[in-house]
């Protein structure tokens, strides 16, 4: 029978215009991933293309705070549940977070057709100003200049979203810049990093409508 249905279907006469419009149809750019480890555990799925909705869990009530902010001002839909070492300290739970976010970027940006590559914010929290400029290069890197007062926001440390993007950038194959131009309460630095970064991020995955089918680098690839 499958013999009998793939002759019929190579014997349709081809139609081109039907062909091209096929290959205009964008993949679906989302990422499933488990990952698990003596200390930690995670399930996270992402859609870039998504609205930002979210369900995220992962012990750490400041840093779920984060990662709305990143599906939300992004405009990802972002679910993530995480079981770590949390009597340790949070520091396993975000690092893997971050790991684990990164590879799903990598993953769904595919072979990186038609992104727009780079991206930038701004972003101000009351007294704070964070920039945050992206390169979606292949080359994982964080470049930190931020200072955050060291204390703990609930049970999160506040050095530790530094940590969190180092995972990130790495795990995603990005050059990401975060840079505090003004200052002084932690949550509100992190909390503009975070929301510079979801939408450095967002202009950075976006398609570029001028060149669905390149990829845009001169070497031709990412
Ligand atoms: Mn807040």
């Amino acid at each position: 029978m499958p013999v009998i249905l793939s002759e019929a279907r190579s014997a349709q006469p081809k139609d081109p215009e039907h062909q091209e419009r096929d290959t205009m149809i964008p993949a679906p750019r989302t990422a499933t991933i488990e990952r698990s480890t003596s200390e930690t555990s995670i399930t996270l799925s992402l859609n870039l293309d998504g609205s930002g909705k979210q369900n995220i869990e992962t012990g750490v009530p400041f840093f779920d705070h984060m990662l709305h902010a990143i599906s939300k001002h992004g405009r990802f839909d972002l679910n993530i549940k995480a079981t770590g070492d949390l009597e340790v300290d949070a520091h396993h739970t975000v690092e893997d977070v971050g790991i684990v976010l990164g590879k799903a970027f990598e993953e769904a940006l595919g072979d990186k057709r038609g992104i727009t590559r780079f991206g930038q914010a701004v972003v101000p929290m009351d007294e704070s100003l964070v920039l945050a400029a992206v390169d979606i290069s292949g080359r994982g890197q964080l470049h930190w200049d931020a200072p955050v007062p060291i204390e703990f926001i609930g049970n999160f440390d506040s050095s530790l979203f530094k940590e969190f993007l180092i995972a990130f950038a790495t795990g995603a194959g990005l050059t990401l810049h975060v840079r505090k131009l003004a200052g002084d309460n932690a949550h509100h630095i992190i909390e503009a990093a975070a929301k510079a970064t979801a939408r450095a991020l967002a202009e950075a995955v976006a398609l570029d409508q001028r060149a669905l089918h390149s990829v845009p680098s001169t070497k031709g690839s990412l």
